[in-house]
């Protein structure tokens, strides 16, 4: 309407003054195109201030981002029947293959108290299970997707090849509802490692889709630690008793952060004696750092992202910046007993809704 308008006033504009016919052809012509050149600039700058068009993340046409800020679905998703994740999950010998089977499905996962997150999870627990293998298995792991929208799994610091890598159209196609999709490769090397999705990533890492892959040098560590446990750390939004993907930066901050999927109090508490050797394989897998302090003794890092640190390199810290995606393995004996706190140092991950004590908080009980 506005273009129509322009033609009509420099028309009646230009018949009022002598200019001959073929000049007023020109310049309405070149007044039109510029009016409407215009026009479209001034529409363009509007649509991008209205409607800003998130990231597409993947391929199968759903508003992944838009979709990933929604609280998570609750409808007709049953409670876990089991309370604590990291069970060492068990395989079927293939030949020489150890075939392992994950499902991903929505539960309701208990946070803490009365707390519960409506979470997506390998085999109903959260974390996922612990995969545990030695250094050169043949691993098989049949995935089976019961989510509501496609996912993949990345064997995070694994040397897989890249087809079985997880990256959604980069690699394999991203697994459907209700498909499976197999994952074959040698296991290898030995160390700390997780497995997590790598689709819509900042929401279903976040809610859940994460566990651990450990594998052990034939033979066994050595010295073999008395107590060897992963500790997995993440972060959650829970609102109005619903389940938010938590994304730092974006509005839509964690307000609940979990030990191996459990906020304290109902973390689990690590029981030791004096003098035996105990490693911490901690594994970020939130989107935050967490720097985890251990009162009483210090921990020397024995190993960073699945790989062995020399003797002579390693570190004695208090301290260990966990950041998102890292691994590091730590190993202290302790000598005295007592119960001695490991907490996330950053004061408001040690809180559950705000209200400390909560959050990112364990006990290691040393007895003599
Ligand atoms: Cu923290």
């Amino acid at each position: 309407m506005q273009g129509e308008y322009y033609i009509y006033a420099m028309n009646a504009m230009l018949r009022n003054n002598s200019i001959s016919n073929n000049k007023r052809v020109l310049w309405v012509i070149l007044i039109v195109f510029v009016g409407f050149a215009f026009y479209q600039i001034l529409l363009n700058n509007n649509s991008s201030q209205l409607k800003v068009k998130p990231a597409q993340l993947s391929s199968d046409g759903v508003d992944e981002a838009a979709h990933a800020m929604e609280a998570i679905s609750d409808a007709g998703v049953s409670m876990a029947k089991e309370d604590k994740g990291l069970n060492e999950l068990s395989y079927k010998l293939d030949g020489t293959t150890k075939v392992f089977r994950l499902t991903a499905q929505p539960i309701k996962w208990k946070l803490f108290e009365k707390t519960y997150a409506t979470a997506w999870a390998y085999n109903g627990t959260v974390p996922g299970p612990l995969i545990h293998v030695t250094d050169g298995d043949k691993v098989r792991i049949i995935m089976k997707n019961n989510l509501p929208e496609p996912t993949t799994i990345h064997w995070h610091g694994v040397l897989v090849p890249n087809s079985m890598d997880g990256i959604p159209d980069e690699t394999q196609k991203p697994i459907q509802p209700g498909e499976s999709f197999t994952y074959e490769f040698v296991a290898r090397p030995a160390g700390t490692f997780w497995y997590h999705s790598h689709f819509n990533t900042d929401k279903q890492i976040g809610i859940g889709l994460s566990g651990a892959f450990v594998i052990k040098p034939r033979g066994g560590l050595n010295p073999k630690p008395d107590i060897d446990k992963v500790l997995m750390l993440n972060e959650w939004r829970i609102l109005s008793k619903q389940t938010y993907p938590a994304m730092p930066a974006t509005d839509m901050d964690a307000n609940l952060f979990t030990i191996n999927g459990k906020a304290f109090p109902d973390t689990e508490n690590i029981n030791a004696k004096v003098g035996q050797k105990v490693r911490l394989r901690f594994i970020g897998a939130g989107q935050l750092i967490h720097p985890m302090h251990l009162h009483g003794f210090p921990f020397k890092i024995v190993a960073t992202d699945g790989n062995d640190v020399p003797l002579s390199a390693q570190w004695t810290k208090d301290v260990i910046s966990v950041a998102p995606g890292e691994r590091y393995d730590v190993e202290f004996v302790p000598d005295r007993p007592g119960k001695w706190m490991l907490h996330c140092h950053i004061p408001h991950h040690t809180t559950n809704f705000h209200k400390e004590p909560g959050g990112l908080m364990m006990m290691i009980n040393v007895t003599d």
